[in-house]
């Protein structure tokens, strides 16, 4: 009698935790005129301290061949006898225990000297992925400005080194509007490497992240300036999911001042003059900031006082004594505000003279 076994999926096939096998011992009594004895064991023990075996699934294809099974499931009985020219088929099912339920993650079933062996993987471990920029992601951006990007290959909660799965930094939607340096990559452990793909328009990040450890890869970009850039709208993808988007926008910011009643209006006492402050970015595709708002006031109080003082000492009118000091500026390369306080010195030196003489 020839006796054999063979297991769906096969032996060497990898398990994972729920996978069922199915087991099939065959005992061939073909081309004799005798029967032939069928007593035998079906080694489980390294069996069942990783899976489970069914009882139910038990079965033999002849009554001649009766079954059973050890109560702590570490080996499968047969007894009877394979009639004359016949053949008698025994099989069964075992499914994969829990995770932290199991023995040694090897499955290992012998009938005599025929063996199945199959290994069951550990769950893999969980590499969680993450991108992030600074400024954050949807922070509107300026011309010049820079952004660095961080993607986080997270193994931390994992217990043994995972390969990182040939992920890619995808740079396509960030490249038309701005300057991405390769100088300022760091990437802080050896075990990953990332290499430029694509004519540099995206990065493919291997290698793999030591149980237990988290890996960054971090970059800088800069916005290109107004006029050299695309879309105006820097997105940048890891992983295909893990996005960042920077709108791009230009300030336009101008300021103004008015009055009610308008400017030159002759005032008399007890007359109110209510003034307005005009900031106007309407313009504009980005925030404009007002960090010198306090300046520019200063500035504008001491240029009109200026402007005063001319017209008084000079007889220009008010646009003329603007352009005055606006030309001056320019001749002497000073700021209109040194120009200004220049005018207002040299009216209170001329003053102090007077009333020296009164
Ligand atoms: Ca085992
Ligand atoms: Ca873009």
């Amino acid at each position: 009698m020839i006796t054999s076994k063979v297991s769906d999926p096969p032996d060497g096939t990898r398990l994972v935790p729920g996978q069922q096998v199915t087991y099939t011992l065959t005992l061939d009594n073909t081309g004799v005129t005798t029967p032939s004895a069928a007593n035998s064991l079906d080694n489980t023990s390294d069996l069942s301290d990783d899976m489970t075996i069914d009882r139910s699934s038990l079965t033999s294809s002849n009554p001649s061949v009766g079954v059973g099974m050890a109560n702590d499931g570490s080996y499968v009985l047969l007894q009877g006898s394979v009639p004359a020219n016949q053949r008698v088929t025994v099989t069964y099912r075992a499914t994969v225990k829990p995770d932290g339920q199991r023995g040694n993650n090897s499955a290992k079933n012998c009938y005599g000297d025929d063996c199945t062996t199959h290994l069951i993987s550990p769950p893999p471990p969980p590499l969680a992925l993450s991108k992030t920029a600074d400024p954050p992601d949807g922070t509107q951006l300026t011309a010049g400005q820079q952004v660095t990007y961080t993607m986080t290959i997270d193994n931390s909660a994992g217990t043994t080194e995972a390969p990182v799965p040939y992920l890619i930094d995808d740079m396509s939607g960030l490249i038309d509007d701005m300057t991405a340096s390769m100088s300022t990559l760091n990437i802080s452990s050896p075990t990953v490497t990332v290499a430029p793909e694509a004519g540099n328009s995206r990065f493919a990040v291997t290698g793999s992240v030591p149980a237990g450890e988290r890996v960054t890869v971090t970059y800088r970009a800069t916005v290109k300036p107004d006029g050299q850039r695309g879309d105006n709208s820097a997105r940048n993808c890891f992983a295909t999911t893990h996005c960042t988007t920077h709108p791009i926008g230009t300030p336009t910011l101008t300021f103004s001042k008015s009055s009610d009643p308008p400017n030159e209006t002759r005032l008399y006492a007890g007359n109110r003059v209510t003034y307005t402050l005009s900031l106007d970015n309407s313009t504009g595709t980005a925030a404009a900031p007002v960090t010198n708002l306090t300046d520019r006031l200063a500035s504008r109080k001491i240029i009109d006082q200026a402007k005063g003082l001319l017209q008084s000492s000079t007889g220009m009118t008010e646009p003329e004594a603007f352009r005055w000091i606006q030309k001056t500026a320019m001749d002497l390369r000073k700021s209109m505000r040194e120009v200004a306080e220049g005018v207002i010195a040299h009216a209170k030196n001329t003053k102090a003279v007077e009333d020296d003489e009164d």
